[in-house]
């Protein structure tokens, strides 16, 4: 049995918000602050503890404020500082927390201190950004972008290059100058100071870039990799425990680490003896599962219920009393967990939403759920290339589709299964026009099946999805073997069934969740094995799990 130290952000459930997609006050289409501060009691009735906002900063939206034009402003579109300091107050008023999205890793090329910087080779601000001279007439090394293309952007005015690790209009910062780190150090201590309960770090695992070397290049692919010189580096984690000493410290914060790697990285950022942050998200059960060839995520590979437990059931286990773990089946990067690993047909999508549901909250870690999640909301399935938004989809299009690499049907079968739009569709609140997103024109399509799907329909139905999730939510706040209980798996060789026990002082939960569409054998589903915690399906079967069951019980 682990000694578990208790937090409050162990015991906590964050909720993410994408704002632009959320809920549109003005009827311009465009989710916005307001919006947020409407619909804070839906999330207090939930039971959600921490709201975690996708960026809210001033941006030219590039990709949808992960583009940063100045830290300390909010987006003309999401509305004004006055917007955000009454959404915060109300927050704070219902007794939950604000998440901020920290994208430090790299500005906008809006950014003053990147218009600066590409003036001149001498420019005060030059150093901000990380700039390079060509070689042999090319880029300063064969980096791929994560948006496809090189990683370098050539600069005509200057004659150098300037690396970007994300869209050309995404400049990497320069972490290894010190100015760099005091301007960030200060914003983020400006937020603190306004009364905001925490980080989300986007790409943190990235800020310490330690050599320019060329990358191993994959089979079939384009550019090489600068996974080995920018990724999980002694360098980033120097700078997120002076991070740690000079802002973090000095309040009592939740910050998570949107940083990747094995479980040895997040074991370094999350150790549990604090000196850098709280936990961090793994990528290995869905970027690590989906990406099988030179084109990343782009392709038909499912979600085995074997390759899931594998990596799943490691990271609980390489963890446990290491390090905390977060919890997420779907994010705003992410297609739609029903849709990916559940079953999103008519017949199996509520109890396909609630297994998932089950398998996560039932973990080890803080569970992240994702807007309209609770809801069972699905893929969109766009069939193409215009309905997309996604600055993702439509460079991977030029890249593998424009030049003749890959066939048109088969990207729009893989945008189609995985792209980030699915995610992005608005949140559906009822069955008025738009699903009461928006009294205009939403920026990117509502899901037409929103009449089926929607927040108050559920909410009137005791046994819709988000009700389960509320159930979920509260078990988690009154059951300490919950959040602190030892995590053990079950049933590790079975085709069909998730299985695993926690345990906490004398108490054992057992966790069963059939992943399949069949009726299957099940020996510990046993009726007379404990007492029902929650299930989502009204009576069991002795020796068997009905298809999609999802079973706890508490002996
Ligand atoms: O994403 C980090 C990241 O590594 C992405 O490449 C992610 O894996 C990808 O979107 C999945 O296809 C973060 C943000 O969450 C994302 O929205 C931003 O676009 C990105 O950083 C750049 O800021
Ligand atoms: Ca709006």
């Amino acid at each position: 049995m682990f000694q578990e130290k208790h937090a409050w952000w162990k015991e906590s459930v964050v909720y993410q918000i994408y704002p632009r997609s959320f809920a549109d006050s003005n009827g311009d289409g465009i989710g916005d602050l307001n919006g947020i501060t409407a619909h804070l009691d839906y999330l207090k009735d939930l039971g959600v503890d921490v709201i975690w906002v996708s960026p809210v900063y001033a941006s030219p939206n590039d990709d949808n404020g992960y583009d940063i034009s100045d830290y300390r402003a909010i987006m003309a579109e999401f509305g004004t500082m006055e917007d955000f300091d009454r959404m915060l107050e109300n927050i704070h008023a219902r007794g939950m927390k604000l998440v901020m999205d920290l994208v430090a890793n790299h500005t906008s090329d809006e950014h003053a201190w990147f218009l600066e910087s590409k003036k001149s080779r001498d420019n005060p601000y030059r150093d901000y950004y990380i700039w390079r001279d060509g070689k042999n007439g090319g880029a300063p090394n064969n980096w791929g972008s994560c948006f496809s293309g090189s990683a370098w952007e050539y600069d005509a005015a200057t004659d150098q290059y300037y690396l970007h690790l994300f869209s050309r209009k995404q400049p990497d910062l320069n972490w290894a100058n010190p100015r760099v780190r005091d301007e960030i150090f200060a914003m983020m201590t400006w937020w603190c100071e306004k009364g905001i309960d925490g980080f989300r770090m986007d790409v943190i695992g990235m800020i310490g870039k330690e050599n320019m070397n060329d990358g191993p290049v994959g089979p079939g692919a384009l550019y090489g990799d600068f996974g080995p010189s920018c990724q999980h580096t002694e360098t980033t984690h120097r700078y997120i425990r002076e991070m740690r000493q000079r802002v973090l410290n000095r309040y009592d914060l939740i910050t998570i680490g949107e940083a990747g790697g094995g479980t040895a990285d997040a074991i370094r950022y999350s150790n549990a003896d604090g000196t850098e942050l709280n936990m961090t998200f793994g990528f290995e059960h869905t970027d690590g599962i989906n990406d099988h060839n030179e084109m990343g995520k782009w392709s038909d590979h499912g979600t085995p219920l074997r390759e899931v437990r594998e990596v799943l059931n490691r990271w609980e286990l390489d963890l446990q009393g290491k390090a905390w773990n977060t919890l997420y089946l779907s994010n705003h990067d992410q297609p739609r967990q029903v849709s990916r690993f559940g079953n999103d047909s008519p017949l199996w999508r509520e109890k396909s939403a609630k297994m998932l549901a089950t398998l996560l909250h039932m973990m080890r870690g803080t569970p992240f759920i994702y807007q309209g999640e609770e809801l069972g909301m699905t893929n969109i399935y766009f069939s193409s290339l215009a309905q997309y938004k996604d600055i993702e989809v439509h460079n991977a299009w030029r890249q593998w589709v424009e030049s003749g690499k890959v066939d048109a049907q088969d990207m729009l079968r893989w945008f189609a299964r995985i792209s980030r739009d699915n995610a992005r569709t608005p949140m559906q609140w009822n069955t008025s026009a738009n699903a009461g997103f928006s009294t205009g024109t939403p920026w990117i399509s509502v899901n037409w099946n929103y009449l089926e799907i929607n927040a108050a329909s559920e909410m009137a139905d005791p046994d819709s999805v988000y009700h389960y999730y509320q159930k979920l939510i509260a078990l988690r706040h009154t059951h300490e073997i919950i959040v602190y209980g030892d995590f053990t798996p079950l049933m590790t060789d079975s085709e069909s069934v998730y299985a695993f026990r926690r345990e906490l002082n004398g108490q054992v939960l057992t966790v069963l969740c059939n992943w399949t569409d069949r009726t299957v054998p099940c020996a510990l589903s046993d009726s007379r094995s404990g007492s029902d915690m929650i299930s989502n399906y009204p009576e069991h079967k002795t020796g068997f799990l009905y298809p999609y069951e999802a079973r706890v019980f508490l002996q």
